[in-house]
């Protein structure tokens, strides 16, 4: 009788939980302060890496900084979102010609690198992913500027594997190719590196026509 009410109770839970988040979970945010967004999901696909290179295993998962650092930083997913977050809505330009304005939601580089504590002659950021295979850079006097995320929310929903998961750099004022996802990295150095579209001739400096 007991065990047939705890059954019944924990059904109730069950249906009520699916009635609050729906079976996908959160909503998708569409419009924020006013402003329309783009949507998370999407047909086109440019990226350089295979499907294989973009898993990162949540459990195993670690986001590093390290290079020209006094403590290198190796952490889980849960504790690189322990972090502040902040919310911004941005739009990414990409040299194809098309421009996306999503809400992301994200950790601040500053906070990690506060932590990680920069070393005398750090000058630039290097992402490194996943997949191993595509690379970009950033001066360290931009990302203090545009105050650069580590994004792991586009639009309120978790980043996919498509979206970059666990984390993409949001890098605002700069071309879609400095937006690195599937981020499992960040190295500081002390001078310019080219990355996978800087080594082919695209602009280092990548900054957005206005
Ligand atoms: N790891 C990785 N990050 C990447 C890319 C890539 O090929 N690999 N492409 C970049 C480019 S050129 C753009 S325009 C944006 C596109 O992001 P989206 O496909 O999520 O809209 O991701 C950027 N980040
Ligand atoms: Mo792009």
């Amino acid at each position: 009788m007991l065990s047939r009410l705890f059954a019944s109770c924990l059904l109730l839970l069950f249906t009520a939980s699916f009635a609050w988040s729906g079976p996908q979970g959160p909503a998708e945010i569409k419009t924020y302060q006013g402003k329309e967004l783009s949507p998370f999901d999407r047909l086109y696909d440019n990226a350089v890496e295979n499907p294989l290179e973009r898993q990162a295993n949540k459990k195993s998962y670690r986001l590093k900084v390290d290079g020209l650092v006094a403590n290198p930083l190796s952490l889980t997913y849960e504790q690189a979102l322990a972090l502040p977050h902040v919310r911004r809505v941005v739009d990414m330009p990409c040299v194809e010609g098309w421009t996306e304005t999503l809400l992301y939601e994200g950790v601040r580089l500053v906070d990690l690198l506060e932590k990680a504590g920069l070393k005398p002659g750090a000058d630039r950021v290097v992402f490194h992913t996943v997949g191993k295979r595509y690379t970009s850079s950033l001066s360290l006097a931009y990302v203090k500027k545009a105050d650069l995320l580590l994004g792991f929310k586009i639009n309120g929903l978790t980043l996919d594997q498509k979206r970059g998961f666990p984390f993409q750099a949001v890098a605002p004022g700069k071309l879609g190719y400095k937006w690195v996802k599937w981020i499992e990295r960040v190295e500081v150095i002390d001078k310019p590196r080219l990355g996978y579209w800087e080594q082919r001739g695209y602009s280092d400096q990548a900054d957005a026509k206005r």
